[in-house]
């Protein structure tokens, strides 16, 4: 059974400076894209250390948490927000485990990635933390909401409602 904002669940992914180095993010939105999932809100920005801090707040006090910081500063993100039916679950499965070089084949880190801190996206990890990154992230009305011709052939009717 889907959860109660059925196909409006979001949630945020961060292509990360290694992609946007490597050139990896039009394959990486189009993953989601073929997927079904509705892009929301997309932006391109610059993380500053509040933004980091709080982002990264489980992993704050980790030794590796300074390198990741300067590497997530290295260049700008580009943050999107995608929407669907378990969009969060969905959207972490495509992802794959962080240790990139050990994620499973045919997910995002699987395919494109061997680092454990340059592994392509960040995803939020469960729907508390996807609704709280969104907002991290995006601005009322930096978010869209619109209808999507498609969904009538990605969902079945009981699952639009
Ligand atoms: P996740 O991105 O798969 O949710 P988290 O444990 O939330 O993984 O860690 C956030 C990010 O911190 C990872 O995506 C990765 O970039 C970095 N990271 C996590 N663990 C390590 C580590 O052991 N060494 C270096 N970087 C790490
Ligand atoms: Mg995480």
């Amino acid at each position: 059974m889907a959860g109660e904002k059925g196909v409006k669940e979001q949630t945020l992914v961060l292509i990360k400076p290694d992609a946007i180095q490597r050139g990896l993010i039009g394959k990486i939105v189009d993953r989601f894209e073929v997927k079904g999932l509705k892009l929301a809100g997309l932006k391109m920005m610059t993380l500053d250390e509040a933004i980091l801090r709080e982002h990264y707040a489980h992993i704050a006090d980790k030794p590796f948490f300074p390198g990741l910081a300067k590497f997530m500063q290295s260049t700008p993100v580009i943050a999107l927000c995608w929407e669907g039916l378990d969009v969060v679950d969905t959207v972490r499965r495509i992802t794959g485990i962080t240790k990139a070089r050990e994620a499973e084949a045919g997910s995002i880190r699987g395919d494109f990635a061997m680092s454990v801190s340059c592994n392509v996206i960040h995803a939020s990890d469960s729907t508390e933390n996807a609704e709280k990154e969104v907002s991290r992230f995006f601005k009322v009305d930096e978010l869209f909401s619109y209808d999507k011709s498609e969904y009538m052939h990605v969902y079945a009717e009981d699952e639009l409602s």
